[in-house]
């Protein structure tokens, strides 16, 4: 018997696809269209499990879709602007252009022995200039549309080398080469107004019922919509007046103290000729702006001597501090705290000594003698010791509190949304430069739409810090569009979330020069049906590009507002780890199992395993893919993606796994070349009777057509391949020397040849032609079943008490013993004879009778 040749098998086919042009794809009205995207990748230069889990489901998805009659759109492109390319420059002295192209080369490699039914044709790069000339048009006319505007904001200053730092080479706050301690700076930069759009992201989360709701909900926490009051204090001595945010005007007669942003504009009068408060904001701004920062730092504050008069207690004033957790870019960056309903509150007053008024009281507690400890109490209770507002309930309180703020002038109902807007500048070579020209007289201009694309210099060097754009000897020194005077090129690049947020729009179009993309074209291919990638982008990019989508609709671009119907979020792939005595960690390909131990290979040192964890280069527990694919092939490395867990969990990677996945391989191929000379030939007539095995068999593969189809809609894919698996087992089974039986095997090897055609496409494609096919499995239909073949069979069961005949069930055939004795306890005759009684025992002969003793 010959061995099946996965790698002559599999790159034939994948030829086959290719010079057939499978996978190409166009426009149709007459057939349903379905769109399915994996998330694409930034090309590092190979590729990881993580890739190949991804890209099985969405070829699985892409195949499957395909063999239903849908029209399929499945493309593939390459995120490839971004930091890891200037920092090879930094390092190896190669060209980011280089370096990228040679990756996205590598890797494209890497993906086409995988078997992925892409449409090549339409495949990106986000860093050519073909690319990011529609996306530098498109930032013209969001310009035009008022969703970009540009404001001061604060940076990380590397002070050594004397530049601006991404937050990922900021590592505990110093710089990522140089180790100065980083500072924040002020820059005027490019924001997108994605707050305009808060509200109908948040309702926009409503209709995406094909969203995991873990992934809805982090996007609404992220958005954080609060209902309050914006409202004023009286200052003493002073004419103007406090305006701050709060959700809790319920605790207003608890309030102990204001506080103020370092950064608020009443700080920066009063720093003026304050240097103890000069030194206390520099404090401040050294903590960074992240939210993780501010909860976890020590709360500080400074007395600024400025008191403000409590709104409704005649007399009685609060201390105006500036402190530390307090942002100026949430609310109005002023607030009053409540300590005792509100620990951060709480931690302060108590650094401060300031008063601690409780003024909820929870319902079991006596009002007269509640207080508060260390801990705030923040939940609904009754309120005391609040004038007009003591008895009511919290919700009650709120509501009476705002009334009266706004009856007297003093504020107002608002809502706030804890969403920022979009900062979209940053100081880098690799990325898209931002279209826009500063003159002296007539500020800032944006490049003629005809001057399109600006293009990104080729010879720039990275022997100094800083923008390589900064310093290119000419290539910012341009003339102004407007008053022609020279004038100043913008050296900010984009933010690289840019790219990401259209290119599932320009898949749609992807070789349109004279813009993005088609309306038409887009209009036919949007929303993307299903997207698949990790959750890692559950907030960010997901967020940013249902926001550009929305942007686009307004600049009239496409009719979407949502741009994935359905979303998927893989789980990780975890391998065990290793480490050798000094602690070192070490690859799987390092380790062996000799005598029941693990020891190192070569010099068999003893090494210790770890727990099963997230596959990182950093703990080398990874393995790589290309070994995996060039030992067994890519058929077998999908398989074993989809077999052990389903698409949203983890993963383990395990030898033994993949082992089983390739015997499985094998024994597919080996039941349809082994028995090819005993199956009746391909088209021939089927016997007009079938033995019981044979009949039984036949059900079984009907049955396995409905209940895998049924898995694969709902992405229970593990469970797909376990049927299959079950079924292959029936077959195997089976008397070739009988017709009936060998017929029964032929139609059940076509089902799963077929079944198995979106995981394992090469041996699928393979056994199709080994069945006698002159067609392409690909282009084939999905198999249908017999309804009348998947309705279980039925026996009667004879139900007795006590030894009686007392009656009868009808019971699926084989049915488990619970269920049997479930349907007979529940025989109205059976239950007048045990008379109340509960069985001593209950014995089930499957398929006959079951007997109650009582
Ligand atoms: C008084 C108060 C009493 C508050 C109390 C809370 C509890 P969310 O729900 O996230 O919107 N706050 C307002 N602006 C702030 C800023 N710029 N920086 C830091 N904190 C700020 O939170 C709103 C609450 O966070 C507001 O309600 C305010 O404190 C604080 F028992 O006002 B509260
Ligand atoms: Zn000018």
């Amino acid at each position: 018997m010959s061995r099946y040749n996965f790698k002559e098998t599999e790159s034939k086919w994948q030829k086959i696809w290719d010079q057939r042009g499978t996978f190409k794809v166009r426009t149709d009205d007459s057939r349903e269209k379905y769109y399915v995207l994996e998330m694409f990748p930034y090309p590092s230069g190979r590729i990881h499990m993580g890739h190949v889990r991804n890209y099985t489901l969405g070829d699985l998805v892409a195949r499957y879709k395909k063999a239903r009659g849908f029209n399929v759109l499945h493309p593939m492109g390459w995120d490839a602007f971004g930091l890891p390319a200037e920092n090879a420059a930094m390092q190896a002295g190669v060209h980011p252009a280089k370096w990228t192209h040679e990756n996205i080369d590598a890797m494209r490699a890497q993906l086409k022995t995988m078997g992925l039914s892409y449409d090549w044709d339409r495949e990106i790069a986000t860093c050519d200039a073909d690319y990011y000339k529609h996306e530098q048009k498109m930032f013209l006319d969001f310009l035009k549309a008022g969703l970009a505007y540009r404001k001061e904001s604060w940076v990380n200053w590397d002070p050594m080398e004397q530049t601006v730092l991404a937050n990922e080479q900021v590592i505990d706050g110093r710089g990522w080469r140089s180790g100065a301690l980083v500072e924040r700076r002020e820059l005027s930069q490019w924001f997108f107004k994605i707050t305009d759009y808060a509200q109908e992201l948040l309702e926009g989360l409503e209709t995406l019922d094909r969203w995991p709701d873990k992934v809805r909900l982090m996007q609404e926490n992220w958005i954080g919509r609060s209902e309050g009051l914006r409202m004023f204090f009286d200052l003493v001595d002073r004419s103007d007046r406090l305006e701050m945010f709060t959700t809790r005007p319920d605790t207003i007669f608890g309030a102990s103290f204001c506080a103020i942003s370092a950064n608020h504009p009443l700080t920066m009068e009063l720093a003026d000729k304050n240097e103890a408060l000069q030194s206390f904001m520099a404090e401040c701004n050294r903590l960074g702006t992240s939210e993780a920062a501010i909860e976890t730092a020590e709360k500080q504050g400074f007395d600024t001597g400025i008191r403000a008069r409590h709104p409704f207690i005649e007399g009685k004033t609060l201390p105006v501090y500036v402190a530390n957790f307090v942002l100026m870019e949430y609310g109005t960056g002023a607030i009053f705290g409540c300590p005792a309903h509100d620990q951060r509150d709480l931690d302060f007053a108590r650094k401060y000594d300031l008063e601690v008024t409780p003024v909820v009281c929870p319902t079991d507690q006596d009002k007269s003698s509640f207080s508060v400890g260390s801990e705030a109490f923040t939940e609904d209770g009754l309120l005391i010791n609040s004038d007009f507002l003591d008895g009511m309930d919290v919700p009650t309180a709120k509501a009476t509190a705002i009334d009266r703020f706004e009856s007297e002038g003093r504020g107002e109902r608002t809502v706030n949304y804890r969403l920022r807007d979009w900062g979209v500048s940053r100081q880098r070579y690799w990325g898209c430069p931002i279209p826009v020209i500063h003159c002296e007289d007539c500020g800032i201009v944006p490049v003629p739409e005809t001057d399109l694309p600006v293009e990104l210099p080729q010879d720039v060097t990275f022997d100094q810090s800083g923008n390589p754009l900064e310093h290119h000897p000419t290539w910012k020194d341009v003339d102004c569009p407007k008053c022609g005077k020279a004038a100043r090129r913008e050296t900010d690049t984009f933010d690289t979330f840019m790219e990401s947020s259209w290119y599932f729009a320009r898949y749609c179009d992807s070789k349109n020069d004279s813009s993005a993309f088609d309306r038409k074209t887009a209009d036919y291919w949007m929303p993307v049906d299903q997207y698949i990638g990790g959750i890692e982008h559950a907030v960010l990019h997901l967020l940013y590009s249902r926001f550009f989508t929305r942007a686009l609709k307004k600049c009239g671009y496409l009719s979407v507002e949502e741009p994935f119907a359905g979303l998927l979020t893989q789980g990780m792939i975890c391998h065990e780890t290793y480490k050798d005595a000094e602690g070192q960690w070490l690859f799987p390909t390092d380790v062996e199992q000799k005598d029941g131990n693990w020891v190192r290979i070569g010099n068999g040192d003893p090494v210790t395993i770890g727990r099963s964890e997230k596959m990182s280069k950093s703990k080398r527990n990874v393995v790589d893919p290309e070994l995996i694919i060039g030992t067994y092939g890519a058929d077998t490395a999908r398989l074993f993606m989809l077999s052990d867990s389903p698409p949203d969990r983890d993963l383990d990677w395990t030898d033994s796994g993949v082992e089983g996945a390739w015997r499985f391989v094998n024994r597919l191929w080996r039941m349809v070349d082994g028995r090819m000379d005993t199956l009746p030939p391909c088209g021939s007539e089927g016997p007009e009777d079938r033995d019981k095995k044979a009949e039984s068999t036949l059900r079984a593969v009907h049955k396995t057509i409905s209940l895998v189809t049924d898995d694969l809609e709902k992405f229970h894919f593990n469970k797909a391949v376990a049927r299959i698996r079950e079924l292959v087992n029936e077959l195997a089974e089976l008397d070739s020397a009988r017709s009936d039986e060998s017929w029964t095997l032929r139609e059940g090897l076509e089902a799963v040849v077929k079944l198995v055609g979106p995981m394992m496409p090469h041996l699928a494609e393979e056994l199709w032609s080994k069945l006698g096919y002159q067609t392409l499995l690909t282009e084939e239909s999905w198999p249908s079943f017999d309804p009348s073949l998947t309705i279980e069979e039925t026996v009667s069961v004879a139900v007795q008490v006590n030894g009686k005949v007392r009656g009868k069930v009808d019971l699926p055939r084989d049915c488990d013993k619970e269920r049997a004795e479930a349907a007979a306890l529940a025989v109205e005759n059976v239950q007048r004879a045990m008379d109340g009684k509960s069985p001593r025992k209950v014995i089930v002969v499957p398929n006959r009778i079951v007997n109650v003793v009582v």
